[in-house]
């Protein structure tokens, strides 16, 4: 495994055949994406079977989001289309509308514009590391209001214990969070500007620039990402989606 960048995620040169045949190299890609965040196999170039599958190998893949379009011959696959008016360029953890927040998330770039159309990633257990101890103060048993414009509302910690590793990881998004729910409001809108800010610090990122096939795996519960919207042409991405559970504070 090869490290990306100096805080999230590496570079796997395994083929993606041999991990779909060996139980103990899924175990290792598991393990990798728990503790660098983000694993990368470049050029994989799976048939959507083979990525539902590949899937399968982590956890239970959920359906698409009733608004997002699906793959015409897997129910499971999500594809993300610029031509259909996608974009995904804000930062985000995918589905945190919801209680039940998807653990992680596995990308398969298939239409790529000559230029432009990568993707970032932030890793949100640095980011919350980097916090001094009177800020972690302050956030601590802070709940946060989630929601979509079709509706769909949540609340979370501001601070998840992240279910595997126990690690806190900051819990709010540009795209869902709308406040912190247990702060005066004016209190919530002067420190909810400056959590999403810190998150998209570049010292805490990835950036991936795709070739056509790769696959990148996230944990959904301990980053974030942000797809570029700066091409032409048109640029989709299949994804597959595992299923999570509701989040637990972490305790100072
Ligand atoms: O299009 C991308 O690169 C990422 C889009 C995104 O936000 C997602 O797949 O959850
Ligand atoms: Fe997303």
């Amino acid at each position: 495994m090869h490290p990306v960048a100096g805080h999230i995620g590496v570079r796997v040169d395994t083929p993606l055949g041999d991990v779909l045949t060996s139980p103990d190299l899924a175990d290792q890609v598991l393990a990798a994406t728990y503790e660098h965040h983000v694993v990368i196999f470049p050029a994989a170039n799976p048939s959507p079977s083979e990525h539902l599958a590949f899937a399968e190998l982590f956890g239970e893949p959920i359906p698409p989001e009733g608004q997002n379009p699906r793959h015409p011959d897997h129910d499971l696959v999500t594809v993300f289309d610029s031509d259909g008016g996608y974009r995904a360029d804000r930062w985000h953890s995918d589905v945190t509308f919801r209680s039940e927040v998807p653990g992680i998330g596995i990308l398969c770039m298939r239409t790529l514009p000559a230029v432009g159309g990568d993707t970032m990633f932030s890793n949100c257990t640095y980011a919350y590391e980097q916090l001094s101890g009177g800020m972690k103060k302050l956030l601590d048993k802070r709940r946060a209001w989630h929601e979509t414009a079709v509706d769909a509302t949540a609340e979370h910690p501001v601070v998840i214990a992240h279910p595997v590793t126990g690690e806190p990881a900051l819990f709010v998004n540009h795209i869902f969070t709308r406040r912190i729910m247990n702060l005066p409001e004016a209190e919530s809108a002067a420190i909810l500007p400056f959590l999403l800010a810190h998150i998209a610090r570049p010292e805490f990122t990835y950036r991936h620039q795709w070739q056509l096939g790769d696959i990148v795996m996230w944990d959904n519960w301990s980053t974030q990402h942000y797809a570029l919207f700066d091409y032409t042409e048109r640029r989709t991405v299949d994804r597959v989606t595992l299923r999570g559970q509701p989040l637990e504070p972490h305790r100072l």
